[in-house]
């Protein structure tokens, strides 16, 4: 028989990588999708495997007769919860949205999974948000790094992450954490700062826009490719025990590494296109981020296959297509 996986937040990147992935595996998936006024938004990251695999029904973390009905109905092998309120920034905006949806909401999937399908495994989708302004002496972060968030939506995390370890340890099930540095690719929403700014070189390039607004510069990355860390997601739900891991390439670059490389190779100089604007500059950042994922690395000899530049590239290549 199939394996069942349910998925949160699967019309999202890594929610449609992952599905993707499951589906070659031969995983029958389940996923739910918020309700959407622009119903072309709703599942374009997935349209292509919708009734190929995949089913969707509309639901919401925060809508616990949903959560209890699917889970109780589908009874999956695998629970990944990856919806959240992701954008650092508007966390600062929202804060109260962010921990209903990201804090809350867990908590609700936690007890639809407990109450409902205790026997499955759970993935929840932690982040390198909740390392905040601790870096070790080496300079990396890793599972015993000190949690300092600086964001609405790294304290969620911290909460989430905190909350997994609880039911596995009170209610012995198999509740897993992957804290994921960041992850992108042409899927990326483009209000995150690798697909904003190669986007925009390419628009530049052709002469569609003349000037990009960025917020902080000096902020360092540890960026891989989310196809990568679905991945990791997988290996991790299918370990012989529950436990928490980082995932992370383990190279840091400054923002404005990203932009001099992605002008660069359009052959644009990004001293003449970037500006500073306050609009996109954060009350409290987080400067440094490089992850030490040695820990999956030699538990399930996971190693990413993209790099920095070939993430980069791959989504230069999207833009160029997308404009040509
Ligand atoms: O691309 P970002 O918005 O990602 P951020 O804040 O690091 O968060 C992402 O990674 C986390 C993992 O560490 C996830 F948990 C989270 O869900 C999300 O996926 O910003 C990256 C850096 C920041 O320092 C930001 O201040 O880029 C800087 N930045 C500079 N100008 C900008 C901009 N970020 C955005 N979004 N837009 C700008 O114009």
């Amino acid at each position: 028989m199939k394996k069942k996986a349910f998925i949160t937040g699967i019309n999202g990147q890594d929610g449609s990588y992952l599905s993707e992935y499951l589906l070659e595996k031969d995983y029958k998936v389940y996923g739910i999708v918020r309700r959407n006024s622009i119903a072309e938004h709703q599942e374009s990251r997935i349209d292509h495997l919708i009734g190929n695999g995949v089913e969707t029904e509309y639901g919401d973390l925060l809508d616990v007769s949903s959560l209890e009905r699917m889970i109780r109905t589908i009874q999956p092998d695998e629970i990944y919860n990856i919806a959240a309120q992701s954008h650092v920034r508007i966390s600062m905006d929202i804060p109260q949205f962010t921990v209903q949806t990201n804090a809350l909401g867990l908590l609700n999937i936690l007890e639809a999974y407990k109450n409902n399908c205790p026997t499955a495994r759970f993935y929840q989708a932690s982040s390198s948000e909740m390392f905040g302004r601790t870096v070790d002496e080496d300079g990396y972060q890793r599972e015993t790094t000190k949690m300092s968030p600086t964001s609405p939506y790294g304290c969620t995390k911290v909460f989430g992450y905190n909350m997994v370890q609880h039911y596995r340890n009170a209610y012995d099930l198999f509740a897993a954490n992957g804290i994921l540095f960041n992850h992108e690719s042409p899927r990326r929403g483009s209000n995150f700062v690798t697909n904003k700014v190669v986007k925009a070189a390419v628009r530049i390039k052709n002469g569609l826009q003349d000037k990009l607004s960025l917020g902080n510069m000096d902020a360092y990355r540890d960026w891989g490719h989310s196809k990568d860390y679905v991945r990791a997601m997988h290996m991790i739900i299918n370990h012989t025990e529950p436990d928490d891991f980082v995932c992370a390439t383990g190279v840091t670059n400054s923002v404005r590494d990203m932009c001099s490389y992605v002008f660069e190779k359009l052959d644009l100089d990004y001293k003449n296109y970037v500006i500073k604007d306050p609009r996109f500059m954060r009350p409290e950042d987080l400067k440094y981020l490089r992850g030490d994922s040695t820990k999956l690395r030699t538990t399930f000899g996971w190693k990413p296959e993209y790099t920095f530049e070939t993430l980069m590239d791959e989504m230069i290549d999207h833009w160029v297509n997308i404009y040509k």
